[in-house]
This record gives structure tokens, sequence and C-alpha cells, in this order.
């Protein structure tokens, strides 16, 4: 692959959609072709897929079904869209990707993280592994204020309980791998970005001594 592939990671309200775009603005200042993309969803059956798992009913989702709709939205993206772009050069920008399988379902659910992990496994050689990820930590109780001018989703009505949990299992996971930089997300939108740059400097000089 001669991209670079690039997650960002964190519960809802930490910045993704703000600093991801923030970021591939960055890079393509920087020369770069990026690509934007987010999971769930994407792609025509990824946004189908999407429209299951986010929207509020009466008939509970049970938390296997959403774990497999997860990984099935994924494995479209990765398909028609991810694997395609690096292979080509672009780099890929994705606001979430399989940690936060790991965190919300293995963590939040308490389907275990074990389990998750073995679906990544499971994935195979279309198994795209981020060059770095970068995690966005907030603690639960700063979300309500950042979400209070937008209607609640499926995951978002969760009590405080589950992203804690979410919370936990992410910075769990941020200790064991390497490719995951952790940053505070409740300062300042500029000290994050400056951090942000920190990281894909790396990345840009890393790629271009190739
Ligand atoms: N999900 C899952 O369970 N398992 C999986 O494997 C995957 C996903 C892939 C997708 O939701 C849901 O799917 C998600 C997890 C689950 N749960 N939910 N909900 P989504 O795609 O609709 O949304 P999201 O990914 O959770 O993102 P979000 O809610 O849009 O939040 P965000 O992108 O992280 O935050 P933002 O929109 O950039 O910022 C929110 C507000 O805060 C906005 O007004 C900003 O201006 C403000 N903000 C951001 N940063 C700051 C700082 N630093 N200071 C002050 N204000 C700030």
């Amino acid at each position: 692959m001669k991209g670079r592939f690039i997650t960002f990671e964190g519960v809802e309200g930490s910045g993704k959609s703000t600093n991801i775009a923030w970021a591939a603005d960055y890079l393509r200042s920087a020369g770069i072709e990026v690509l934007q993309t987010h999971e769930p969803g994407r792609t025509k059956i990824g946004e189908e897929l999407r429209t299951v798992l986010l929207r509020t009913r009466d008939e509970r989702l049970m938390p296997m079904t959403e774990l497999f709709l997860m990984f099935a939205s994924r494995m479209q993206l990765l398909e028609e869209v991810i694997i395609p772009a690096l292979i080509r050069g672009t780099w890929v920008l994705c606001d979430r990707y399989v940690d936060s399988s790991i965190a919300y379902q293995g963590g939040g659910r308490a389907l275990g993280v074990e389990r998750v992990k073995t679906l990544i496994r499971a994935m195979g050689d279309r198994y795209a592994e981020p060059d770095l990820t970068v995690l966005l930590d907030i603690p639960p109780i700063v979300i309500p204020d950042r979400l209070a001018d937008r209607p609640l989703d499926r995951f978002e009505s969760e009590e405080t309980s589950f992203f804690e949990r979410i919370r936990q299992t992410y910075l769990e996971l941020a200790a064991e791998e390497p490719r995951i930089e952790v940053i505070d997300a409740t300062l300042p939108l500029k000290s994050i970005q400056e951090q942000i740059a920190v990281l894909l400097d790396v990345l840009v000089n890393e790629s271009s001594n190739e």
C-alpha cells in the first residue's frame, strides 16, 4: 500500500469530525492526496446498515447483531473505498475503525475485547492496519454539552456508565498499541491541532524519505 491510513477515535462529541476535517486540509496543503471517510456508512450498502444501526426503534438491536453489522459496513468500505485508495497512493483519514468495535461492542456492550479481536483476525488479508490512530479522549461528563444542539441517536441516548466503559477500553487499548496516540480533547482546538500536526509531520517526513 502506497498511501497512509490514519484513523480517528473517541466517544461522541470528542471532536473527531472537527479534527479529521482539519487534518485533511493540513495534509492537502502539504500536497498530499487525501480521502476522508467515516464508519459506519459511506458506501450505499454501508449507509443502509448505518440507518439500521443508529435509528432508535421499539425492537432491541442485539449486541451481537450490532457487532456483525458494524463489521459488514466496514468490509464494504474497505473493499470498495479504503484499500483501492491506499493502493493508488491516496492517504485515507477514517472517522472510526476497528477500535470503535473494540471499545463500543467489546467494552460498552460488554461482549469482550477478545471476541472483537477474533473478528478482526477473521478479516485476514482484507484488514488494513492503520499507520496512526488519534484517540481524542474526553470524560463522558463533557458529552452532553458537546451534543447539546442536535437530536440524539440510539448510541447517544445511552447512560453515562456505557461511555465510561468505552473510554476505559479505549485507554487500555492505547496502552497496548503503539500506533494509538492519546490526545486530551478537553483542550482548546488550537492545542489539539498542534499535537495532531506533530503526529502527521512524522508520517509526511517518513513517506517523503521513502
Ligand atoms: N460505532 C460502534 O458502536 N462501533 C463501531 O465499530 C463503529 C461505530 C464504527 C456512529 O456515530 C456511532 O456508531 C457511534 C459509535 C458507533 N456512536 N454514536 N453516536 P456518528 O458517526 O453519528 O457519530 P460519532 O462518530 O459518535 O461522532 P459525533 O457525535 O459526530 O462526534 P465527533 O465527530 O467526535 O465530534 P464533533 O462533531 O467534531 O464535535 C462535537 C461538538 O463539539 C461540535 O460542536 C464541536 O465544535 C465541539 N468541539 C469539538 N472539539 C472541541 C473542543 N476541543 N473544545 C470545545 N468544543 C469542541
